[in-house]
């Protein structure tokens, strides 16, 4: 099996970090793990220490103190990629993202894919549980993201996700200041940016049973002013016949490329 790293960042997860490492590890045997832990006071570190003493297979990375997803994931995807994984999963602890659609999601990282996102909003995906609140934010962000950066993606916040080591290297992490939902919808711009194929494919969300939620205003407010910040961007760019992204000075891309990338993705997420 190509090398497989899901990295699963944690913080204050500890009723929940037990299951989820032992869901992903009965649905994706031959993937390792990384849990990334920010220190958490609730004690997740110690117990992820456990769950990696008992299985080769389980890795703990541990980080002083809490600074966001984004940076977590950054951490996650350096090590992964200094230890030279091919395929690198991005998935929360609290029970949202299943392990058993793991193997789907895998599977749809075809040769030509970059990107493949567990989605909510196409066909076939659902969220459970959920309040009404929280599906109208994530519905509003989406649509609001897609109109201003002009992407057909339709889960665009999804945390549910699988990368190939290539899209990593291109995409300029170290670049990457987001943290919060932004930080998906920033590295999916990227993503598209290089021109690269994203795959949207339908999951089921669940809304966590334990432990507490980390979506906050702040979150929210960052989101909205970075995609707003892109958006004008591009639409400033495409005023003078310019509408490149440019990424880290290295990468530059059409988006009417990376939009019929998009379009790809639609017909197969709908599949
Ligand atoms: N290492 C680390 N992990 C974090 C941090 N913030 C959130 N996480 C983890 O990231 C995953 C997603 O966080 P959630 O609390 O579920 O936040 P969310 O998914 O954005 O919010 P919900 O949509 O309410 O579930 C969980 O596994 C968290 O424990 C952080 O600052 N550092
Ligand atoms: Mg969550």
């Amino acid at each position: 099996m190509t090398p497989t790293l899901v990295i699963i960042p944690t913080y204050n997860e500890v009723a929940n970090i037990a299951r989820t490492v032992a869901q992903v590890r009965a649905a994706a045997p031959e993937a390792d793990v990384l849990v990334v832990d920010d220190g958490s006071p609730d004690g997740t570190g110690a117990a992820a220490d456990e769950l990696a003493a008992r299985d080769p297979h389980v890795q703990v990375l541990h980080r002083p103190d809490k600074r966001g997803l984004g940076a977590a994931y950054g951490a996650g995807f350096r090590w992964g990629l200094a230890r030279g994984y091919e395929v690198l999963v991005q998935m929360d602890a609290d029970g949202s993202h299943r392990a058993d659609e793991l193997p789907k999601l895998l599977a749809a990282l075809t040769p030509e894919t970059h990107l493949v996102l567990g989605s909510r909003w196409v066909p076939g995906g659902a969220v459970v549980d959920w309040p009404r609140h929280r599906t109208w934010l994530s519905r509003g962000g989406n649509a609001y993201t897609r109109l201003l950066l002009g992407i057909g993606v339709r889960d665009c916040t999804s945390g549910y996700r699988v990368y190939r080591r290539g899209t990593l290297e291109v995409i300029d992490l170290p670049a990457v200041r987001s943290q919060g939902y932004c930080f998906q919808v920033d590295m999916l711009r990227r993503t598209l940016a290089a021109d690269g194929q994203v795959v949207e494919v339908p999951i089921s969300f669940i809304e966590r049973s334990q432990g507490e939620s980390k979506m906050s205003l702040p979150i929210v407010g960052e989101a909205l002013w970075r995609v707003t910040r892109w958006g004008l961007a591009r639409w400033g760019l495409a005023r003078w016949g310019l509408a490149r992204w440019k990424l880290g000075g290295r990468w530059t891309a059409r988006t009417d490329l990376a939009n019929a990338a998009v379009r790809r993705v639609h017909r197969v997420g709908r599949g």
